[in-house]
């Protein structure tokens, strides 16, 4: 991989987020966010559930700006601090299968029964498309109107690393502003699923009620990471393939290699569209939830996912501290020209690099 691929990841233009949820065309509005609240504020208005805040809060964590992000640094420490019991769940599935209506489904049940619900969205395409979930609000017409839900564009950005650094620290801050269901919808491009599933608690994914050889399309590594495959659009003429799909699903499941955890997962049907079985997924997520609790494996698993949302942040400021040093920008096209030409083995170039880079380390 080349020096470009560890740049994008940092030089990220942010042209989504300007249509943010907190972003009104109201002039008062747009003349408080000039005086811009203190960090120890929008903490205290996360904690009490104010929305302004807890979108400022993630408008800075979704910057590029050094000053903005340390902000965000700030208020991410105390709301880590805050400790509060919630459900993750990741929701995938190809686009057209119905994931912004399912949500709109699942997150209306969830708000009836006094559950506050955040939705937020993982899509490395969004720079382009501007932030996919946008369009997708259409999809969750009751939802946004719902004062116990929090819908959130995808954050822009076209390396999925920076997008999950921002996915992350918003999770974090819907938590602390008292959001019990976390809801994160996954276009199936790229590394997207496996991201989310490392970020989650239950992984969802959604299926057509295609027949026969719709198995073999299947990228088997998602299906190995689903605890429920739900097939969607069980309604009208799809009923009978939706039956036959869910058939051939839990057929599949069983040539796969149970789960560390023990979890069988399940296949389900529902028609999100007109609210039909989107409970029973709810009581399957429920019945998830309490298994691994008592198991000791949801807080394993959380745990190791936060060991491994360390590294990866280690791994990251490495990297940008590395590509940004001064002295190795000065060096580094020589260095991979010369690797090219076979003048230095690759190696030896590392090498030389690294202790140009940490000369005190030699
Ligand atoms: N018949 C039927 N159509 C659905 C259902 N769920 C979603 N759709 C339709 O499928 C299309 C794509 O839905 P959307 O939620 O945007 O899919 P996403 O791209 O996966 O988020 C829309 O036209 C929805 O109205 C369902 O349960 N039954
Ligand atoms: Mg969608």
């Amino acid at each position: 991989m080349g020096r470009n691929h560890y740049f994008s990841s940092y030089q990220q233009v942010d042209l989504g987020n300007k249509k943010n949820s907190d972003a009104r065309p109201n002039s008062g509005i747009q003349e408080k966010r000039m005086s811009s609240p203190s960090t120890d504020e929008l903490v205290q208005g996360i904690f009490k559930s104010d929305t302004a805040s807890l979108a400022r809060a993630i408008t800075l964590v979704e910057s590029t700006q050094e000053a903005s992000l340390s902000k965000a640094k700030t208020i991410l420490e105390k709301c880590l601090n805050k400790r509060v019991e919630t459900i993750r769940i990741g929701i995938t599935g190809v686009p057209g299968v119905g994931k912004s209506t399912f949500i709109e489904a699942l997150g209306k049940l969830l708000t009836s029964q006094g559950k506050k619900v955040a939705v937020l969205a993982i899509d490395p395409t969004s720079s382009e498309t501007k932030g996919s979930i946008l369009g997708d609000k259409t999809r969750m017409p009751e939802l946004v109107k719902d004062p116990n839900a929090f819908i959130r564009p995808s954050p822009s950005g076209s390396s999925l690393g920076g997008v999950t650094r921002k996915t992350r620290e918003t999770i974090i801050l819907c938590e602390a502003a008292g959001y019990d269901v976390i809801l994160i919808e996954t276009v199936g491009v790229g590394q997207s699923e496996t991201v989310v599933h490392s970020m989650v608690d239950f992984f969802l994914l959604l299926k057509l009620p295609g027949a026969g050889n719709e198995l073999q399309g299947i990228k088997r590594g998602i299906v190995e990471m689903a605890d429920a495959i739900v097939i969607n659009k069980a309604d009208g003429d799809n009923l009978k393939a939706a039956r036959i799909a869910q058939m051939d699903f839990t057929k599949a499941l069983h040539f796969y290699p149970p789960k560390e955890s023990g979890w069988v997962p399940k296949v389900l049907s529902c028609s999100a569209i007109e609210n039909e079985g989107i409970n029973e997924v709810w009581k399957l997520i429920e019945e998830h939830n309490k298994q691994s609790k008592a198991s000791g494996r949801f807080i394993a698993q959380r745990k190791q996912q936060n060991k491994h949302w360390l590294l990866q942040a280690v791994e990251d400021h490495l990297k940008r501290d590395f590509f940004e040093n001064v002295v190795i920008k000065a060096h580094l096209e020589k260095m991979l020209v010369a690797v090219m030409e076979n003048e230095i083995s690759p190696f030896t170039a590392a090498e030389q690099l690294m202790a140009m880079y940490n000369p005190k380390s030699n």
